[in-house]
């Protein structure tokens, strides 16, 4: 599990805004710190397709080709990403110590704008860009940006493979991630099997995908015990396990760049609760187990989502009809799913924000197998648990137990750690639908003896043992 594995996902239109990601911007600085102390920024979304490079404050906007607009894409309204912007940007990631995967877009942007915009990319952010992804979602771009009769895995490739040679031309040793799919994961299986027929072709540091658990806000199925059921990651796993056969194919890793709980930013009520916090943990350490280099919550300003989306959050007329005020909707954080809530200039970690921080205690270790991992389902009880060696040489499980009324009473053999240090924390809140989470030190001392501890995690919280 790399050290940078934790990772937050924003819209490129977050850019519009050079004061955002900025040195200046401190709580921003600050919340990015709380999440991880080393991680990676990704910019894309819907709204990257939709930017256009704008090198100097005169430059002129160009011709953007006809969009259909549809429900759930954002509005044909375009704007500029400035080179003022991706400098920012460059300090921003600087002073936070993490790095990023930068979007540029497909379905509006040709070859040349796009070479050109990350010609200045790769040089402003030097070591703290991580690779280039071209295109948000492409295996929707049936719906409002390509012909619905010919677009497919094969017509993406083809049109990626321009603006990669392009972008490569420009900047010698690009690397790259693709194809950051919605959903369609045989998109990942139909690329590996076309890769190695393509000459020079350019280099791909992940495959990558997105996942959102359900949505919009209006479905009833997206709720606290379907999020957390083990039915969902056991689906988690089935997906990871076609993209493995993929990566393996294309010698590559995988990342998984977007996601959330719910998608159309979020549903009120489950996103923004501590059932959110357990199921980040959960899905971001079973992707680490799966030799994932990553994962990037998908969140930032309630604009710039809403914009990714259509213009309007569903989560917002849901509260209204529920007889929340408009004071109400307008005090909480916007979108509902972010791990970074904005309010003004102040940055507060949400819930799901201590789910991904909680996961990242296992971080920059080798992921052990701990024993019942893969059959999120303990005793009787709906958790799971995962283990690593880390890199301090301390061995650290992490036990997360989902179930809304039963405690997990277990025993952990450390079998090879006798007069070992032991240190614990829990992640816990008062309830599953609380609207808050806490990392805090474990309220029991826990004994090593003959190698082995006796926990006990009651039900909705986690517990981390860190032994050495
Ligand atoms: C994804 C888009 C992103 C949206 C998100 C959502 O890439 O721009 O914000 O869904 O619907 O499909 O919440």
């Amino acid at each position: 599990m790399p050290a940078d594995f934790v990772g937050l996902s924003y819209e490129v239109q977050q850019l519009t805004d050079p004061a955002f990601f900025s040195p200046e911007n401190g709580g921003l600085v600050r919340a990015f710190q709380a999440v991880a102390p080393r991680g990676v920024l990704r910019l894309g979304g819907n709204t990257s397709e939709y930017g256009w490079w704008q090198p100097t404050p005169g430059s002129p906007e160009p011709e953007h080709p006809p969009i259909r607009e549809v429900v759930g894409e954002p509005k044909a309204q375009f704007y500029a990403v400035s080179a003022e912007a991706v400098r920012n940007l460059a300090e921003f990631l600087k002073t936070t110590g993490w790095s990023c995967i930068y979007g540029i877009g497909m379905g509006t942007n040709t070859p040349e704008r796009a070479a050109e915009e990350a010609e200045v990319a790769a040089k402003t952010l030097g070591p703290s860009l991580q690779y280039f992804q071209i295109g948000n979602e492409a295996d929707l771009f049936n719906w409002h940006l390509r012909d619905p009769q010919t677009w497919s895995a094969k017509s993406y490739l083809a049109e990626w493979l321009k603006m990669a040679d392009a972008i490569s031309a420009r900047v010698p040793g690009a690397k790259f991630g693709l194809p950051d799919v919605a959903s369609n994961i045989a998109w990942l299986t139909q690329i590996a099997g076309q890769w190695n027929s393509i000459e020079h072709a350019p280099r791909v540091a992940n495959l990558t995908h997105h996942y959102y658990f359900g949505g919009p806000a209006t479905n009833p199925d997206v709720n606290i015990p379907n999020l957390l059921k083990p039915a969902t990651m056991a689906k988690v796993q089935a997906t990871a396990d076609i993209a493995n056969v993929a990566a393996a194919k294309m010698g590559v890793r995988l990342r998984m760049t977007e996601g959330n709980s719910c998608y159309r930013g979020g549903k009120p009520g489950v996103s923004d609760v501590f059932a959110a916090a357990l199921w980040a943990a959960d899905y971001a350490l079973l992707l680490a187990s799966n030799n994932y280099s990553g994962v990037n919550l998908h969140g930032g300003t309630g604009k710039s989502v809403a914009n990714s989306v259509g213009g309007v959050l569903p989560g917002d007329p849901m509260l209204a009809a529920e007889g929340a005020t408009p004071e109400q909707i307008a005090s909480h954080p916007h979108p509902f799913y972010t791990p970074i809530a904005t309010f003004g200039a102040e940055y507060l970690l949400e819930p799901v924000a201590y789910g991904l921080k909680f996961a990242g205690s296992l971080a920059g270790g080798t992921i052990l197998d701990a024993g019942f991992t893969q059959k999120l389902q303990v005793a009787g009880v709906n958790a799971s648990a995962y283990a690593a060696k880390l890199a301090n040489g301390t061995t650290a499980v992490v036990v997360l137990n989902k179930d809304a009324e039963n405690d997990l009473s277990l025993r952990l053999d450390f079998r090879d750690a006798k007069a070992a240090k032991v240190a614990a924390e829990t992640l816990n809140a008062p309830a599953l639908d609380s609207r808050e989470a806490h990392i805090t030190p474990s309220p029991v001392t826990l004994h090593l003896k003959n190698g082995k501890i006796a926990i006990l995690v009651p039900h909705a919280s986690g517990l981390l043992v860190r032994v050495g």
